[in-house]
């Protein structure tokens, strides 16, 4: 199969975090000749080491990349898949190739475990030039498209977190220093942060300085700014800056992490996968409507009422609730549910096939009545 995979990137990386993810299945798992369009090679750069920012063409990873300007090479012509991420629109020449062509034509939609997701999985769209767009959405149950994920992550999760070793070997490569690999073979809580300007981080310091464990913080650079200044005062948890890594070392990092704090579509699925307790700080969106979308996610997360307030608290910083909720979250017992939980997320999710061969599936079939 040949496919062509458009990605605009919209704010921030989830858009091509899960396209370059599901690129890499499909040429990785099944075979596929893929192309993948971007617009924004500089964001894809940051989660991607190799990527050139500003060339027309690369290949990497056995992925043709192709920078997707205002003016497309009218060379590159609809193939036997297209895939659009997001509602991105193909651009109008290519198009043109497809109403030709008339490949196979999907809509990767936005993950969102809200009940009405079923009943609009596998939908066509009758178009008036005469093409069909399928709209596909990835969820968390068998109506759905399911999430990607790769085959072989759980032995290499395992192997990863049974090996104290390995662990402080890897986050040694990271650049974190002796002092705070110390504190975790101490058995300090290791807690990773990925998230949104709005986060009430200086809840979460107040509450990990409070918490009888120690705890020691994991943030990539730029994000949260304050917390240098909020994990300075005695007794806060020792703090290290993380270099943007590639998504396999986002994994790991993920995996060595007791607690993570995780954001918009793919670090929340990825940290789904650690098998570890997280919290979920959802994109915003305008009206609060991302707050209905994080209660339909809870209502299928089989994890105990403190850490679930907890969330909700996360996701509504100005309501003050965080620290609480978060030390009520971390206190003995509910800490133990909120692992057991964490282990049973992974367990039922991971027992459903992923994303990339659900869409393979769905495409190969679309072909055939080509
Ligand atoms: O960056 P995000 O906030 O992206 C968001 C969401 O996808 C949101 O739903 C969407 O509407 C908006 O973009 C446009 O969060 P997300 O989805 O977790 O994407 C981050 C990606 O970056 C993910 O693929 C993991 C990757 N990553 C790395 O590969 N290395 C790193 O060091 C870090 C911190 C992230």
């Amino acid at each position: 199969m040949q496919a062509d995979i458009f990605c605009r990137v919209v704010d921030n990386y989830g858009d091509i975090g899960v396209c370059w993810r599901l690129a890499r299945r499909l040429a990785h798992g099944r075979g596929w000749d893929v192309r993948l369009w971007v617009d924004d090679l500089a964001s894809f750069a940051r989660i991607q080491p190799g990527v050139v920012p500003g060339m027309a063409s690369q290949r990497l990873a056995g992925i043709h990349i192709v920078h997707w300007t205002a003016s497309p090479d009218p060379g590159l012509a609809a193939r036997d898949v297209v895939i659009e991420a997001f509602a991105c629109d193909p651009p109008e020449t290519f198009l043109d190739s497809m109403r030709r062509e008339h490949p196979a034509w999907v809509n990767l939609e936005y993950l969102s475990a809200e009940p009405w997701v079923e009943s609009c999985h596998g939908l066509p769209s009758q178009r008036p030039d005469g093409l069909v767009k399928h709209f596909f959405f990835p969820g968390f149950t068998p109506a759905t498209g399911g999430l990607l994920r790769e085959p072989g992550l759980s032995a290499e999760r395992d192997a990863l977190q049974a090996s104290a070793d390995a662990q402080a070997a890897f986050l040694r490569s990271l650049g974190v220093g002796r002092e705070l690999l110390q504190r975790r073979r101490d058995g300090a809580r290791t807690v990773s942060l990925f998230c949104y300007p709005s986060a009430p981080v200086a809840d979460l310091v107040s509450a990990l300085s409070a918490d009888p464990r120690p705890s020691v913080l994991l943030a990539p650079e730029g994000v949260a700014p304050g917390l240098e200044a909020a994990c300075s005062a005695p007794g806060a948890p020792l703090l290290a800056r993380l270099p943007f890594v590639a998504q396999p070392d986002f994994d790991r990092l993920l995996w060595c992490c007791d607690l993570n704090f995780v954001r918009g579509e793919d670090s929340f699925v990825r940290a789904a996968w650690a098998a570890r307790p997280l919290v979920w700080q959802i994109y915003p969106q305008d009206e609060n409507v991302h707050l209905e979308k994080l209660d339909a996610w809870l209502a299928r997360y089989p994890a105990p009422e403190s850490a679930q307030a907890l969330i909700r608290a996360w996701n509504q910083p100005g309501t003050g609730l965080a620290a609480g909720a978060l030390a009520a979250a971390l206190a003995p017992g509910a800490w133990d549910a909120w692992a057991a939980a964490a282990l049973e997320w992974d367990a039922s999710q991971a027992a459903r096939p992923d994303l990339a061969e659900n869409l393979a599936d769905f495409c190969a079939e679309l072909a055939k009545k080509r």
